[in-house]
């Protein structure tokens, strides 16, 4: 087939709403589009371990720390399901790690703020997980099949850990007002960069058009981040918090929630590498990685063997 065949029928399936599967041929800017979105979102995963992973060894009883010690492994298998999938478009993991620790490639601007009290981790699980829900229950939808198989899974986890925050949180906010202060100090650090989550304004999102005319995204960043809004406005009612936006109101008209802007010359900042945990949290990457080389040279030497026919021991 002529280049232009393998387009209309690359075109005809995302048409159709059919997978585009590995062994298909694609556009190279369809495949870059989606290494460079999928490997962003390993990279949060793992990357995502860290603000919660601090409160493993202070959890206040072992039933917490059961819980977070689970909800923190699970980052990782997710983070594991999303490098595979990107590998099934020709992208080389230790290439992507190399990118991250260099800080060639994003994670998400999320995981560059610092959390200062055990609400955090509640917080983290309600707001940071509800806004990934949101993201990504539409993800599980893209068009690029092994992508869509990785988010049913994440996403279902995802539920789970929310339902854990929130659970977290209502516990804290029946207990002293000293919990109940600590709720809502997180829920005032928290709440902005959440929004942020969803990346800039349609306006400004040079991606979007083309990732959605390709049905990798389903709906624009502010479609999704007014979709969180309308979600967590009565959750937050429900646990006793105020968000702190004083622009937040119900408007019948439109059917939704009006809210304020958020700081999108902080989100720049952060993306760009100059948020308040950025560097610490690449340290951290980096030395997990070099500390973890004689595991990988290990398991290599271990997959030679095998493939050379050697018994395993
Ligand atoms: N942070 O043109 P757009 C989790 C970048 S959830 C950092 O709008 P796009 C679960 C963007 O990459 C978090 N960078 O881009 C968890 C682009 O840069 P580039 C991860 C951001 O791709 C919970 C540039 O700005 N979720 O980990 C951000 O169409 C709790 C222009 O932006 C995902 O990755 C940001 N917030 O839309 C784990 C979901 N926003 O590459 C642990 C999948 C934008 O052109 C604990 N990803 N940028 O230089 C997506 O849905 C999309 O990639 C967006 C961005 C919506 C994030």
């Amino acid at each position: 087939m002529t280049e232009r065949e393998l387009l209309e029928r690359f075109e005809e399936t995302v048409g159709k709403d059919r997978r585009i599967e590995p062994r298909d041929w694609m556009p190279e800017g369809y495949r870059a589009t989606l290494i460079r979105q999928i490997a962003q979102h390993a990279h949060s995963e793992i990357i995502g371990m860290q603000p919660e992973g601090e409160w493993i060894t202070r959890a206040p009883s072992l039933r917490r720390k059961a819980i977070l010690f689970a909800k923190v492994q699970d980052e990782a298998g997710h983070g594991l399901y999303l490098y595979s999938a990107a590998e099934t478009l020709g992208a080389d993991r230790d290439d992507l790690t190399e990118r991250l620790i260099s800080g060639r490639q994003k994670y998400s601007s999320i995981f560059n703020y610092p959390t200062l009290s055990f609400a955090d981790v509640g917080v983290i699980g309600w707001l940071v997980d509800g806004a990934a829900i949101c993201n990504q229950v539409p993800l599980c939808r893209t068009s690029y099949g092994p992508y869509g198989r990785a988010m049913v899974r994440i996403c279902k986890e995802e539920s789970f850990h929310q339902r854990q925050g929130y659970e977290l949180l209502m516990t804290m906010m029946g207990g002293t007002p000293a919990q109940r202060e600590m709720v809502q100090d997180a829920v005032n650090r928290w709440w902005w960069p959440s929004l942020m989550m969803f990346g800039p304004p349609d306006a400004d999102s040079p991606n979007t058009a083309r990732s959605m005319a390709w049905k990798i995204k389903r709906h624009t960043n502010d479609e999704l981040r007014q979709r969180f809004v309308d979600m967590t406005v009565p959750q937050a009612e429900r646990l006793g918090v105020t968000l702190p936006d004083p622009g937040l109101r119900w408007n019948a008209g439109r059917g939704h929630y009006d809210f304020g802007e958020p700081d999108w010359a902080e989100l720049k900042r952060v993306i760009s590498g100059d948020g308040p945990c950025n560097a610490e949290r690449i340290a951290r990457r980096r030395a997990a990685h070099e500390e973890g080389a004689w595991v990988r040279e290990a398991a290599a030497a271990y997959a030679a063997k095998r493939a050379a026919g050697g018994r395993a021991a």
